[in-house]
């Protein structure tokens, strides 16, 4: 064998037991006692976790005038040292524009230049019958079985619940994953026109104007309209209750109804929308930050299993040349944080050390169920032989206090600025190979290949 890790703790959704793994090329190839092999790594008082899994990112994306600030080089790099080894971005089609076209974009910018595994989902936004047929190719030839749809983002990125229908429909026929970011963009755009000409411009009415009832209104409808089509649906980012409740009543009645959060609205809450000066556009993102009581209401989801997944919704900007283009109306600011590099160490902290989650849910949430829902299981999502040796070595006992200018992200902040973080990853293997060793990189660019992913299958 090429690599054996020694003596760590393996961590799966079911499973915590100390063994070493034996890798070759780059595969998983041996789970045991006293293996040996060409090279070692003692990993003892370590844990040893499947690489982690973000499906939701916005790489070098163009979005609201400008483009999120990490290329496929520093946003790839970043997740590596957080202990990511493979994301899921989002290719956006353009309005007239085909899938093929976002496709080959989007490839363009991240061919050569990733350091982990890289999936994409197709975000659809102009549906019609040519569109729609692209989706077989997609899913059949591509390997791109998710396809997210908007109902928010008026007059840019908003379908409409006919066209959302359609490709719930169509999804359903070719065994694809439609997934929704559930807001209601009409509402949206009415509340924002009204407190502007209140002049109500500070970073705190981007909250205002995205009321979390409307969430749950557009998780309502999205979730009928599934049911309607017979269709599995994913709901993107939840950030409140409203959402999960309607999730969790969908879910009851057996629907094939999945849903994710992110590290910011487990952790963050809207108290930060009125930091003083300009601050709070730090952490305008959509759906935006709620409150405490919908943190714990997410938490209790995940507790449920009403949701699955955490994703980051990694979509940084900088706050001096970028956010300040909404100094003077909130509605102008680039929706989005930083988050690719925060989440494992995060979600350690508030999630397991804070007995939110187990660590096997810890494991489930941010690998195993991203793998399984998206394609890519038991390719990736475990550690298994056969499996691809993407693996985490993460110290539990490390702290580490969150500074932006330690991390690799290309922005200028982070939301969690300051925070103390217990658990951290180490040492970072992807395909066989250590890209990031004992927090050095070691890996290059170019080495992250595109992953073709395989239609979907319930959970
Ligand atoms: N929300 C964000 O905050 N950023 C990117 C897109 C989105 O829906
Ligand atoms: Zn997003």
């Amino acid at each position: 064998m090429d690599l054996i890790i020694k003596n760590g703790m393996i961590v799966t959704p079911t499973d915590m037991y100390e063994a070493d793994v034996g890798i070759k090329g780059e595969k998983i190839v041996a789970i045991g006692k006293e293996l040996s092999g060409s090279k070692v790594i003692d990993a003892k008082d370590m844990m040893i976790f499947p690489g982690f899994i973000d499906v939701h990112t916005h790489i070098e994306t163009p979005f609201m005038g400008t483009y999120s600030s990490d290329t496929w080089e520093t946003g790839t790099k970043a997740a590596a040292f957080g202990g990511t080894t493979c994301i899921v971005d989002f290719a956006i089609q353009s309005k007239g524009g085909t899938l093929r076209a976002a496709l080959d974009e989007w490839n363009k910018r991240a061919t050569g230049n990733a350091y982990i595994d890289y999936g994409f989902h197709m975000a659809m936004i102009d549906i019609n019958d040519s569109s729609l047929n692209e989706m077989e190719t997609m899913i059949m030839e591509e390997g791109i079985s998710s396809f997210k749809l908007f109902f928010a983002y008026k007059g840019e990125l908003m379908v409409d619940d006919d066209a959302f229908y359609k490709a719930l429909e169509k999804a359903e026929e070719l065994g694809g994953l439609i997934m929704i970011h559930a807001e209601n963009g009409h509402i949206i755009d009415l509340y924002t026109k009204n407190l502007l000409v209140e002049n109500k411009t500070e970073p705190m009415y981007h909250a205002v104007s995205r009321p979390s009832i409307m969430e749950g209104e557009a998780c309502q409808r999205a979730i009928a309209l599934a049911e309607l089509a017979e269709a599995p649906l994913y709901i993107v980012h939840n950030s409140c209750l409203e959402a999960v409740e309607a999730i969790h009543e969908g879910r009851e009645r057996g629907l094939p109804i999945y849903g994710e959060t992110c590290p910011q609205y487990l952790t963050l809450d809207e108290e930060r929308y009125t930091d003083p000066g300009f601050e709070g556009a730090k952490y305008v993102i959509s759906p935006p930050l709620r409150s405490e009581f919908d943190q714990d209401a997410l938490w209790f989801a995940i507790e449920r299993g009403d949701l699955q997944v955490i994703s980051t919704n990694h979509c940084p900007f900088f706050f001096r040349k970028q956010k300040e283009r909404g100094k003077d109306n909130f509605a102008k600011i680039p929706n989005g944080i930083p988050g690719i590099e925060t989440r494992m160490a995060v979600m350690y902290t508030a999630g397991v050390l804070e007995d939110w989650i187990t660590i096997n849910r810890f494991v489930e949430l941010n690998s195993t169920n991203p793998a399984k829902l998206f394609g890519m299981f038991p390719q990736k999502g475990t550690i298994a032989i056969g499996s691809d040796a993407d693996i985490v070595i993460f110290d539990p006992e490390k702290e580490v206090t969150i500074n932006s200018k330690n991390l690799h992200q290309n922005t200028d902040y982070t939301p969690w600025e300051g925070m103390i973080v217990k658990g951290y990853p180490i040492t970072v293997i992807s395909r066989g190979k250590v890209i990031v060793d004992k927090g050095n990189l070691k890996g290059e660019k170019g080495w992250g290949k595109f992953i073709k992913r395989d239609r979907f299958y319930p959970l």
